[in-house]
């Protein structure tokens, strides 16, 4: 069976385990990383030499960082659901996913650890302020994208929208000034439909507030 380790408040592996949720998969969670620790130990490393989670192990095959796993599971068993058989129109989730790494999912986890989990009185204004920029741009570049087509990579569901959807619960609860983004907004609802995105991301997180910690 598909064997997954991390800790379900790590955004990361929210977003595998949204993939594997979506795709019905059975599998076997551990816990690992934040309290639960262990990811240093020599068995872990083994597994991932950065010692970071989400991992996985299918039938002996290690696969480890968010978006790799994704597309391991949508290539093996999400064909014409989270993957696209067609390179050309794969590229167009491609690239939504590369970008959800490389700024929604930085600029909002910069956000996220600079307010929200960094106490008020230790935060740094102009890195705050600079991060509520990036999101706000990124979060109106991706309302453009939205006003023609439901999805990130065009008329249904696909891999395309777990990094940059996985960033909508906690942008939208909480309590902070966003841009008026009605497009983004429907997209968000359209996620909240899904019982995977409920059961994955969907998760209280009010408990990382102020607390640097794990
Ligand atoms: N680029 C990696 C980042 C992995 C990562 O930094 N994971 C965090 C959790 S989101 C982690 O391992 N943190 C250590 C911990 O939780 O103890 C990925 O996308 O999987």
């Amino acid at each position: 069976m598909l064997k997954v380790w991390g800790r379900r408040s790590a955004f990361n592996v929210q977003k595998a385990m949204w993939a594997i949720g979506e795709l019905g998969l059975q599998h076997q969670h551990t816990d690992a990383g934040g309290n639960a620790g262990g990811l240093d130990a020599p068995a872990f490393r083994e597994m991932n030499p950065h010692g970071r989670i989400p991992v996985i192990d299918d039938g002996g095959l290690m696969v480890w960082e968010s978006n790799s796993i994704i597309r391991y599971l949508g290539a093996k068993y999400g064909v014409g659901h989270l993957w696209d058989a067609d390179p050309a129109e794969r590229s167009l989730a491609d690239r939504w996913m590369d970008w959800g790494l490389a700024n929604a999912q930085r600029d909002f986890l910069d956000l996220f650890w600079g307010y929200y989990r960094t106490p008020a009185d230790r935060r740094d204004p102009d890195y705050v302020a600079e991060r509520f920029k990036r999101c706000a741009r990124n979060y109106q570049l991706l309302d453009r994208h939205l006003e023609t087509q439901p999805f990130l990579a065009g008329e249904r569901f696909s891999m395309a929208d777990i990094p940059a959807g996985t960033t909508l619960f906690r942008y939208f609860e909480m309590d902070i000034e966003r841009p008026d983004v009605p497009n983004v907004e429907a997209w968000y609802a359209r996620l909240r439909q899904r019982p995977a995105y409920q059961e994955h991301v969907m998760l209280p997180f009010e408990d990382l507030f102020g607390r640097l910690a794990y």
